[in-house]
């Protein structure tokens, strides 16, 4: 396997990074994970854009342009023969002294990674995933913009060790005020009496990808879509759910904290919308 590291390639084996990488110290840095189907490359474009936006939020220069990141991507994947897989885009603060001060980096570190990816198993697409609610609650605005994908992920990690203890397969994570945000690596949507419903980003949500390929789908499917607040009641109550993501794709909820979400099986509607995702896949994207 070859690792673009700060402009080559190396073999794994070779592909390290400092000790005193701010990336390790701090987890200050920002990353992107994107899907390869068929030769193409899932939403490239609004990949490189959140990242970008990422690093801009924490003030962090990529020293490539969006045009030579995207080659960079599409060059990591030709060198490992992939025709489906998984892209890890990491940028670094870089090395540094001990001491928070970002400015003592000059140089951020960037890392692709082209692998292949471990998904849910496939009776999970079929029977779907239990959910439980985390007492870990999303950071507020005022904190760390949930909007930044920093390498700073303790939060979502604390809320994965609360699912796993509690037996479910993913967390349930809500904001400070108690409104349903998203679980610990993909957003949430619901089905009721016909409207298909998913928190707004501002109630704490990563804007995901995989998301906006769900609200074009609601399109295509001529179903009404509302982004609006929800709690765990509206969740309990729903006739389907399904969460979304670039590791997940569109996968059902059929659980949460001991309730069955409609009949507690997988919904028509949820099938539905893994078709037209998995139909998607075949053609769209850009070619490597
Ligand atoms: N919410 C959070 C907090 C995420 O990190 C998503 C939602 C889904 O967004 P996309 O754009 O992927 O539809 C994410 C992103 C992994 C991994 O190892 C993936 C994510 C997060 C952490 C790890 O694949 N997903």
């Amino acid at each position: 396997m070859k690792i673009y590291l700060d402009g080559e390639f190396v073999p794994s084996e070779d592909a390290k990074v400092s000790v005193f990488d701010h990336g390790l110290l701090y987890g200050d840095g920002v990353f992107e994970g994107i899907r390869i189907y068929h030769n193409r490359v899932l939403r490239l474009g609004d990949h490189i854009d959140r990242l970008y936006d990422s690093a801009r939020a924490i003030c962090l220069a990529i020293p490539l342009s969006k045009a030579g990141m995207t080659e960079a991507v599409l060059e990591t994947i030709r060198r490992n023969g992939l025709s489906d897989g998984y892209v890890r885009l990491v940028i670094t603060r870089g090395v540094g002294t001990l001491g928070l001060n970002p400015y003592h980096c000059p140089k951020p570190g960037v890392i692709i990674i082209a692998d292949k990816i471990a998904l849910y198993p496939e009776e999970k697409y079929h029977d779907g995933l239990v959910l439980n609610t985390c007492a870990t609650r999303r950071p507020t605005v005022a904190s760390l913009s949930p909007m930044v994908k920093s390498l700073n992920y303790l939060n979502n990690i604390m809320a994965k060790i609360e699912a796993i203890q509690a037996g479910a397969d993913e967390g349930l994570m809500l904001n400070e005020q108690g409104y349903v945000a998203e679980c610990t690596g993909d957003n949430i949507f619901i089905l009721k009496n016909g409207e298909v419903l998913t928190p707004p980003v501002a109630s704490g949500a990563l804007r995901g990808v995989t998301r906006s390929i769900a609200i074009e789908i609601c399109m295509t499917m001529q179903l009404p879509l509302k982004e609006a607040q929800l709690t765990c009641y509206d969740i309990y109550t729903a006739d389907e759910c399904f969460l979304t993501g670039t590791a997940a794709e569109i996968i059902p909820a059929v659980r949460l904290d001991g309730r069955p979400i409609g009949d507690g099986r997988p919904g028509p509607v949820t099938a539905e919308f893994i078709r037209h995702f998995r139909e998607m896949v075949k053609h769209a994207g850009t070619p490597v």
